[in-house]
């Protein structure tokens, strides 16, 4: 045993051909089922998935429910992700809750992580602390961000 005879090769080449076929399917059939499970509120953007709930929650409930689902909050990292969850806020009509927050300091808003923002989107004027009590963000229809009370019930969308 352990010899390349011409046997030995002749059944190596019938294996890999078996599972060139078996991989083809495979891929046809993960294709099929990424198309069924991202339609229509899901959206693909490099690794990352963005789906919405279709629910309206405070910040700490949307973080439950993107939790319990195996996932988080969002965390656009670069305008290529934060087009996606614009894609799914502008379908809705409504503003969705971020990951992330300025809690632990007023004005430095973080990843669940801790990290700072790689990536922002601020609309004009933003972030404001309006009322002293914004420590959530919100990304509005038009893809712009705005720092929010976290109280408030905004649409949720979780990243897998
Ligand atoms: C103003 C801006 C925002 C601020 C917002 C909230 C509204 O936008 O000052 O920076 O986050 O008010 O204070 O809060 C409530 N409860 O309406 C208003 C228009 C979009
Ligand atoms: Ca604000």
């Amino acid at each position: 045993k352990g010899e390349s005879g011409l046997a030995e090769v002749n059944a190596l080449r019938q294996r890999v051909g078996t599972l060139e076929g078996q991989l083809q399917s495979l891929q046809n059939a993960f294709s099929q089922y990424k198309k069924a499970v991202l339609f229509p509120d899901g959206r693909s953007v490099g690794e990352k998935i963005f789906k919405t709930a279709g629910s309206e929650k405070t910040f700490q409930d949307a973080q439950q429910v993107c939790t319990q689902a195996g996932g988080q909050l969002p965390s656009p990292r670069s305008a290529a992700e934060n087009e996606a969850l614009t894609q799914l806020a502008t379908a809705q009509n409504k503003a969705a809750f971020l990951s992330m927050t300025d809690t632990r300091k007023e004005g430095t808003f973080i990843y669940p992580t801790g990290e700072p923002l790689v990536y922002s989107n601020w609309a004009p004027q933003e972030p404001n602390n309006d009322g002293g009590s914004e420590n959530c963000v919100e990304i509005f229809p038009n893809g712009k961000w705005n720092d929010k009370v976290c109280g408030e019930q905004r649409l949720v969308i979780c990243e897998f």
